[in-house]
């Protein structure tokens, strides 16, 4: 990664603007000093390293879009991606670590939560003092939500918490949860949950092959006492996690693209430095298949990130069209590391090189956050208006 080149085929640094390109640079600044000679250690050893949460806060990672006063960055939705982007071309855990704080847990308190909880958590979290994790996914309820079991019961002044959350990244290292529940009306609530109350537990998941550079857990909660003012006022439905998501996918779709071109770049590189046959094995046709249809694919993928962008500026992206960017972007990386890990040949398994890496934390990137055939099935009903999840 070190030794990484800038690839832009179709000069769309055109497109960005100065607080873009500054953006970038300080986050490629910081990893190849603090990250890049850690993370494949970090990752053989399957270990998070907790101290980057504070220093992903310092250099802005934590909710780029999000407004200064409570804690984000200010910038807009462009500047969030590129960032994303440039973590990802380190490691898609990194990005995780990232992607969880700001969009799924800082967003939600920002937009849902009364003044006194986000007063109370989010200058905290935008410092990268308290690290969040985000509760939706449940060992029997996956890409369908909806029919989650974890619950809530009004006890008077508080809320009764009983359940279990499962793949949750972050929370065995987490100080707050944002956890979605069922209530006695049985609308789906949010709220704020403190890891030491009595009651909870997130015992780690273990024996990962994938993102093994970012921690992973259970979130368990047994008679958790929630106090009132930390379940969000007013959203009472699916809706309330399912826009916190669309945040993180757009993220996503500009992430995946950082770890291509880490792949690109790397096997560009190596096929120049590597003979066989008397020549370097970029003087073949069939690498030089490999390595076009791979810019190619980071072009297009760039465009679409960048469009989406400029829509999400306006307040304007869909839900449909985030789906289309995440689920396109994030199987054109993974068929990127899998084609670039060809091209390296044998040295391509070893952590000499990143990607076998990246390759394999993609595996889980293409299937958290919607998995790739559930974000076929959003843009199948969003141009037919025919719903093929259910029956
Ligand atoms: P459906 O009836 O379609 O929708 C329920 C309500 O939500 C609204 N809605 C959205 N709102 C904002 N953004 C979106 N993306 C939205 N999608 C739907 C919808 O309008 C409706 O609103 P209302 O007001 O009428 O209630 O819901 P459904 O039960 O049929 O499910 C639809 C489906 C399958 C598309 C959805 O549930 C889904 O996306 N499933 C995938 C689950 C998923 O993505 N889980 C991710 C867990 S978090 C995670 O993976 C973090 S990894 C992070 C990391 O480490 O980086
Ligand atoms: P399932 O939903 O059981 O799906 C299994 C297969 O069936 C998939 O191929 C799927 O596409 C397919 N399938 C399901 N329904 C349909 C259908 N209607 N039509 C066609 N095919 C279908 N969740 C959180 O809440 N918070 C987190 O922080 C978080 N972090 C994660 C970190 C990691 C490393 C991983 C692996 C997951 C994480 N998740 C998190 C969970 C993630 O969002 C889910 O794994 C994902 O939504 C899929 O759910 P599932 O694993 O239960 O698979």
């Amino acid at each position: 990664t070190d030794q990484f080149q800038h690839h832009d085929y179709l000069n769309v640094d055109d497109l960005l603007t100065d607080e873009h390109k500054m953006a970038r640079q300080a986050v490629r600044d910081w990893i190849k000093a603090e990250v890049s000679p850690i993370i494949d250690d970090a990752a053989m050893r399957g270990v998070c390293p907790t101290h980057l949460f504070k220093e992903l806060a310092q250099i802005g990672a934590f909710g780029p879009s999000l407004p200064v006063e409570y804690g984000g960055g200010g910038m807009d939705e462009i500047a969030y991606g590129i960032i994303m982007q440039e973590l990802e071309r380190c490691d898609s855990g990194l990005r995780s670590m990232a992607s969880v704080q700001g969009s799924l847990v800082m967003y939600p308190i920002f937009k849902y939560a009364n003044e006194a909880t986000k007063k109370k958590y989010l200058p905290k979290l935008g410092a990268g003092e308290f690290i969040g994790c985000f509760g939706l996914t449940e060992p029997n309820s996956g890409s369908d939500p909806g029919s989650m079991s974890t619950n809530i019961k009004d006890a008077g002044d508080h809320y009764v918490l009983n359940g279990a959350k499962m793949w949750i990244t972050n929370s065995p290292v987490a100080d707050v949860a944002v956890v979605w529940a069922r209530d006695e009306d049985n609308k789906i609530r949010g709220m704020v949950v403190e890891s030491g109350w009595e009651g909870f537990s997130a015992p780690e998941i273990k024996g990962k092959w994938s993102l093994r550079a970012s921690i992973t857990g259970e979130l368990v909660f047994e008679d958790v006492k929630v106090p009132k003012e930390n379940v969000f006022p007013d959203i009472k439905s699916l809706r309330g996690p399912l826009s916190c998501l669309s945040k993180a996918r757009y993220g996503i779709a500009w992430g995946a693209i950082g770890a291509a071109l880490d792949c690109y770049d790397s096997a560009l590189r190596y096929s120049k430095e590597r003979s066989q046959f008397g020549k370097p094995i970029a003087g073949f046709q069939l690498t030089q298949k490999k390595l076009a249809e791979m810019i190619t694919e980071i072009s297009k993928a760039q465009l679409l990130a960048w469009r989406l962008g400029t829509l999400a500026n306006r307040g304007e992206a869909t839900p449909a069209q985030i789906s289309m960017g995440k689920r396109n972007n994030v199987m054109m990386a993974l068929e990127v590391a899998r084609e670039a890990r060809q091209i390296h040949g044998g040295m391509g398994i070893t952590s000499e090189y990143s990607v076998m890496r990246h390759m394999a934390n993609l595996e889980s990137v293409v299937t958290y956050e919607g998995t790739h055939d559930i974000h076929l099935l959003i843009t199948g009903m969003d141009v037919t208006g025919e719903n093929a999840f259910g029956g």
